[in-house]
């Protein structure tokens, strides 16, 4: 062994002078990217390796850990505040939720503000670090050049100010992760438009960091506040419970927390304060499936269109869950002197509901509408009247039914071309070359329960305050003959009429 040392240190010192030189030059070569594929990609703003305790400490313990072998490639994710959020709290933070709840100082959007603010985490995605970066002449090359190593594609054009919006529990992640490759794949990746995570509960590490890992776009995590996910004082619990087990025959008939999340999307969601500088939504559930590439921007499209709202399904709505959403319906229209040429398209020659809606699980749509006073009006006449938790109001009627008040038919849209699936109902153009539509599966568009054919063939004519005189006479006459409804609708509506309202 000392032999070996004695002949190495016995190297003659120009020699060794030449190598060191040699070595220097070429890591200064392969570091600043001239020679060879190993360069340092990674921008200076997340190569820092994040603090985990800055992040671990303001939020419940999880038990998850990244992967062990973890690449320079997987390594954990950043998480930071938002900019212009708090960004330091107590360390007991239920304590701190609960003082924010009770705070009579503060009050509507401010109040929800405070209240979530712990647990608002975001991720800067690459493309957004090399996007800025490209734009400056000092540093461009070099972060397109980063950008086609790692096959983002650049982006030149001008974005809508929109936003993918997503409700999810942290137990759908897997199921999320494989849809949202999807979205990535057939449009994002081109786009790189950010994405909001809503939850009742505070998202766990684990899903945060998966899902930031699994896309370059910017990626925000939020928390519902609590007066967006519970029960108003209005209404009784107890009967509340009595009416959820009456729908024991009704899918999801016994969930609050359905409930929650369908009164959720239909009246609060669009005032959420990570949206709040969002004009256009699509919303996105886990585990569905997107089929086609979409090679144009659907949100530019819909706002240089004038579109407000859009669909890739419409079917019939299961009238178990909405006995007496349509009476209600009536009579707001009748009190705000509603008309619209859109109304037409969800009735039936009798003056009922003809139980067609847009199925929202996909849904690309305007913020500003959803915001107007009067969707709102709409909301909080049928929130006061409860039938989001005494029968089970879905966001997807409701959603319909105001697009049938308020929104003229060329002002909806639908996305023939966005090939998609939500449980077992599946659009897909087979006609289209950029679609991999799955073997064996038919679209729904024609099935028995499709609205499509009806909407294809609607002709917009207009509805008038007297078309809903007629309709609530209607009502009322249909009412008082023996039905054939299922008997739920009638019990619904004796109850309806019984107690006027809730
Ligand atoms: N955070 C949270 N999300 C929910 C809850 N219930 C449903 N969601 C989300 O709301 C959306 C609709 O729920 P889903 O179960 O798919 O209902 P369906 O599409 O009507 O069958 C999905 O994105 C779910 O992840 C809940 O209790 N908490
Ligand atoms: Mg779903």
């Amino acid at each position: 062994m000392r032999t070996g040392v004695i002949k190495r240190t016995a190297l003659p010192s120009p020699v060794l002078l030449l190598i060191g030189i040699v070595y220097f030059a070429l890591m200064v070569a392969i570091y600043s990217g001239r020679v060879g594929t190993k360069r340092e990609t990674r921008p200076q703003e997340t190569s820092e390796p994040s603090d985990p305790s800055v992040f671990q400490w303001k939020r419940p313990s999880s038990d998850y850990q990244m992967p062990a072998n973890s690449t320079e490639d997987t390594e954990t994710p950043e998480l930071v505040r938002l900019e212009g959020w708090p960004t330091e709290f107590p360390a007991d933070l239920d304590t701190y939720r609960a003082g924010v709840l009770n705070s009579t100082l503060l009050s509507g959007a401010a109040k929800h503000r405070m209240e979530i603010a712990p647990w608002v985490w975001h991720h800067r995605g690459l493309a957004d670090v090399l996007e800025q970066k490209s734009l400056d002449p000092n540093t461009s090359i070099d972060a397109l050049e980063e950008m086609a190593q790692k096959g983002i594609v650049p982006y030149r054009g001008t974005r809508a100010r929109a936003a993918f919006v997503v409700l999810i529990r942290n137990r759908e992640l897997n199921d999320f992760l494989r849809t949202m490759r999807q979205l990535e794949d057939r449009f994002n990746r081109r786009y790189h438009y950010p994405y909001v995570f809503l939850n009742d509960e505070p998202f766990t590490t684990e899903f945060m960091h998966m899902v930031a890992q699994s896309t370059v776009s910017n990626v925000t995590f939020g928390l519902v506040p609590t007066d967006h996910w519970s029960m108003p004082e209005w209404i009784d619990p107890q009967k509340a419970l009595e009416a959820r087990e009456q729908m024991r025959d009704v899918i999801y008939g016994t969930s609050l927390s359905y409930r929650h999340m369908c009164r959720f999307n239909s009246g609060f969601f669009y005032h959420h304060p990570l949206l709040a500088d969002v004009e256009f939504y699509w919303r996105v559930e886990p585990n569905v499936d997107f089929y086609c590439d979409i090679p144009y921007d659907p949100f530019v499209f819909m706002r240089d269109n004038n579109k407000l709202y859009s669909f890739v399904i419409a079917l019939r709505e299961l009238e178990a869950t909405i006995p007496t959403l349509w009476d209600h319906t009536l009579e707001f229209m009748r009190a705000e002197n509603i008309s619209s040429d859109l109304m037409p398209f969800f009735v039936s020659r009798s003056g009922e509901y003809n139980l067609c809606h847009f199925w929202s699980n996909f849904e690309i749509a305007s913020l500003a509408w959803l915001r107007s006073a009067e969707y709102q009006r709409y909301f909080d006449y049928l929130d006061r009247l409860g039938g989001f938790f005494m029968e089970r109001w879905g966001d997807a009627p409701v959603h319909s039914l105001a697009a049938g008040m308020f929104l003229k038919r060329e002002q909806v849209h639908f996305f023939n071309d966005i090939g998609y699936r939500h449980e077992e109902f599946t659009h897909c153009p087979s006609s289209l070359a950029a679609c991999q539509c799955p073997k064996n599966v038919e679209t729904f568009d024609d099935s028995r329960g499709s609205c499509l054919p009806r909407w294809l063939g609607y002709e917009p004519f207009v509805w008038t305050p007297n078309d809903t005189v007629e309709a609530q006479r209607l009502a009322r006459e249909e009412r008082l003959r023996a039905s054939k409804q299922p008997m739920l609708v009638n019990e619904r509506r004796r109850w309806y009429d019984f107690f006027g309202r809730f």
